[in-house]
C-alpha cells in the first residue's frame, strides 16, 4: 500500500522543488548573461602534404615534432580522406561542405561560383572575426573574411606576391615564414579581440616545385631517405589508368623545374636520357631570387649540377630512378621541415598569449601525395597515398589528448564540424557529417561505413583518368570512365599497397555485386549521376 504523504512532507517537498527550479533558473540566467565562450578556430592547411611525411603517422622520412603536438594533445585521424584529390576542388569542398559535383569546382580550371554559401561567411555573420592568409588557389576576393592576404593562384616560394583588400604587395623572403609572420601579426595585432576568431592559415608548401628555404636546402641535400616498397611498380596488375598516367619520377619528373638542374647544365651535356619535355620552371623560380638569396642557394645548386654532369651519363635506369627519388625527397621534406617549424611558432604564440585553451587547432592538407609509391609524385588517383589526407585536431578540455580514430572521415565534414563547435546553425544542404561525436569520444554515434570519391581533371597535366569510387574500410571499388570503361577492386587489408586489382577474380564476385549496388546508392545519396558526368565532360571541353 502506498504510504500517505503527510501535509508537512508535502510542504517540504514543494519547497525543495521550488528551490531547485529557482536555483536552475538563476544558473540559467547567469549562463545567458555570460554566454559560454565560443571557441576560436585556427585552421591550418598545407598544400600536398602527404601523411607519410608527418611523424605522428610515420617517422620513416621525417620528424615533425610541432605538427605532432596537435595530435599528441588532441586527436589523430588515420583514415581521413578527400572527395576529389586535387587542390581547388578540395578547397571548394572544405568551404562549402559539399561534393565537387554539387559546388561545381570539379577541377582546378572551372570557376568557383562565389554566390555559394561558404562556412567563413556563416562564422562572420555569427559574430566571429574571420581571416584567410596564404594559399586559396582561386579568386582574389574570398567571401566571408574580414581580412585576407592570399597568394595569387599557386603562389611563389621566394619573394611571394600577395593579394590583400588594399591591393597587391610583394614581400621579400621565404613563403612559409612570411605566411606565418602575417598570421601571428593578425592574431596579435590586427583582429578585433572582443570577438572569437576563425583564422585560415594556409601554406603553399610543400607544393611543387619544392623550393626549401636556403637553410633547409643546405641541411636536406645532405640526407638520404628510405625508398618506398613500390618505387619500381610496373603497374602490371592494373588497368590502363595507372599505366598511362604521367607522374612517374623517372619518366616525367622535370630535370630543371623539379631536380634543380640548370638549363645551362643540360645544354652543356647535350643529351640527357630519358628525355623529359622541359619547362622553364627552374628559371622562372630562380629569376625571382635577389643576389643575397642566390649567394645562399648557388653553392648547393652547383654541387648538385656538378654531380649530375659527372655521373648521369653512365647511370642505368634503376640508379637514375633512385637519384631522382632522393632529390625529390630532399626538397619536398626540406619544405615540410619549415612548415613544421612555423606551425611550432604559431602554437607557441597561442600558448604565450593565453589563447590556446579556447582555440581549436586543426592541421590538414588539401590532399595527400605520392612520395615515390607506385613510382609516382603528384596526387589525383584514389590510391591511398593521395586519397587519404592528414588530419589532427586539438581542442583543450573537449578532446582527450592522444586519441586516435580510424573512422572514414572526409574534408566534406570540416564545415559542419567547425559550425557545430561554434554553435552556429548548419545549413541543411551541406553533405558531410559533423565530427564532434568523434572528437568527444562518442564513436557509437558515428554510422558512416563508406565514402564517395570523384576525380575529373582529364585530359590534363599528369593524365590521370576520370574516376569515381566507393571506399569502405575493407575495399575500394573504382570506375574509370570517359575514354575507358574499366573497374578496379582492391582488398585493402590483404593488399594495403594496392598492387593487385581483384575485380575479375571470381572469389570477389559477390563483393563486386554488393559494392556496385552500394556505389549506386551513394551516387544517389550525394546527387551524382551519369547525366552530371556528361554535363561536366561537356563543360570541360568547352572550357579548354
Ligand atoms: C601544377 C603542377 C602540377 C600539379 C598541379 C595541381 N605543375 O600545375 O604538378 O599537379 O599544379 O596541383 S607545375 O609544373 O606548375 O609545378 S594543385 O595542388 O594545385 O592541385
Ligand atoms: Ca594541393
Amino acid at each position: 500500500m502506498l504510504k500517505k504523504i503527510s501535509t508537512r512532507n508535502l510542504i517540504t517537498f514543494s519547497i525543495l522543488i521550488f528551490a531547485c527550479a529557482s536555483c536552475k533558473n538563476s544558473k540559467e540566467k547567469e549562463r545567458l548573461k555570460k554566454p559560454t565562450k565560443r571557441p576560436n578556430i585556427l585552421f591550418i592547411m598545407s598544400d600536398d602534404h602527404a601523411y607519410q611525411a608527418i611523424s605522428a603517422y610515420s617517422d620513416k622520412l621525417i620528424k615533425t615534432p610541432n605538427i605532432d603536438r596537435i595530435s599528441d594533445e588532441g586527436i589523430l585521424f588515420t583514415n581521413a580522406c578527400v572527395t576529389n584529390s586535387i587542390c581547388a576542388p578540395s578547397r571548394a569542398t572544405i568551404l562549402t561542405g559539399k561534393h565537387t559535383h554539387i559546388n561545381g569546382k570539379i577541377d582546378n580550371r572551372m570557376p568557383f561560383d562565389t554566390t555559394q554559401v561558404t562556412f567563413p561567411q556563416l562564422f562572420k555573420n555569427a559574430g566571429y572575426e574571420t581571416a584567410m592568409y596564404g594559399k586559396l588557389h582561386f579568386g582574389n576576393n574570398p567571401k566571408g573574411v574580414d581580412d585576407f592576404m592570399i597568394l595569387p593562384g599557386q603562389g611563389n616560394y621566394i619573394n611571394p606576391k600577395l593579394i590583400t583588400p588594399k591591393g597587391d604587395t610583394t614581400i621579400t623572403g621565404y613563403v612559409t615564414d612570411i605566411i606565418t609572420d602575417l598570421t601571428i601579426h593578425w592574431l596579435d595585432q590586427k583582429r578585433d579581440k572582443e570577438k572569437p576568431f576563425m583564422m585560415m592559415y594556409l601554406h603553399k608548401a610543400p607544393h611543387r616545385p619544392w623550393w626549401p628555404s636556403p637553410e633547409k636546402f643546405k641541411e636536406f641535400t645532405q640526407k638520404t631517405f628510405p625508398e618506398p616498397a613500390s618505387l619500381f611498380d610496373d603497374y602490371s596488375n592494373r588497368g590502363t589508368a595507372a599505366k598511362s598516367a604521367e607522374m612517374n619520377l623517372l619518366q616525367h619528373m622535370k630535370y630543371g623545374h623539379d631536380s634543380k638542374i640548370r638549363p645551362e647544365t643540360i645544354k652543356e651535356m647535350g643529351k640527357v636520357e630519358p628525355y623529359v619535355p622541359p619547362i622553364n620552371g627552374f628559371t622562372a623560380a630562380y629569376s625571382r631570387f635577389n643576389d643575397k638569396q642566390r649567394a645562399l642557394y648557388d653553392p648547393i645548386i652547383d654541387s648538385i649540377n656538378n654531380w649530375f654532369k659527372a655521373n648521369w651519363p653512365t647511370m642505368n635506369d634503376t640508379q637514375k630512378m633512385k637519384w631522382k627519388y632522393q632529390r625529390y625527397m630532399q626538397d619536398y621534406l626540406g619544405c615540410i621541415s619549415s612548415v613544421d617549424d612555423n606551425v611550432g611558432r604559431v602554437l607557441d604564440y597561442l600558448d604565450e598569449s593565453g589563447l590556446a585553451e579556447n582555440t581549436i587547432v586543426i592541421y590538414t592538407s588539401d590532399q595527400g601525395f605520392y612520395l615515390g609509391e607506385h613510382g609516382w609524385f603528384d596526387k589525383r588517383f584514389i590510391y591511398d597515398e593521395s586519397f587519404k589526407t592528414p588530419l589532427m585536431i586539438r581542442w583543450p578540455n573537449e578532446i582527450t589528448p592522444g586519441t586516435t580514430n580510424d573512422e572514414m572521415v572526409q574534408n566534406l565534414d570540416f564545415a559542419q564540424t567547425f559550425l557545430e563547435a561554434a554553435q552556429i546553425k548548419i545549413p541543411s544542404d551541406m553533405q558531410g557529417e559533423s565530427l564532434i561525436p568523434l572528437l568527444k569520444g562518442n564513436t557509437a554515434e558515428w554510422n558512416r561505413k563508406a565514402v564517395y570519391y570523384h576525380y575529373y581533371e582529364y585530359p590534363a597535366e599528369h593524365m590521370v583518368k576520370r574516376h569515381y569510387a566507393i571506399v569502405t574500410k575493407e575495399y575500394k571499388l573504382v570506375h574509370f570512365y570517359y575514354d575507358v570503361d574499366e573497374w578496379e577492386l582492391y582488398d585493402r587489408s590483404k593488399d594495403p599497397q594496392e598492387m593487385t586489382n581483384v575485380y575479375n577474380d571470381p572469389s570477389y564476385a559477390a563483393t563486386v555485386t554488393e559494392l556496385r549496388k552500394k556505389l549506386d546508392d551513394l551516387r544517389l545519396k550525394y546527387k551524382d549521376s551519369p547525366e552530371l558526368d556528361r554535363k561536366y565532360i561537356d563543360l570541360y571541353e568547352k572550357n579548354k
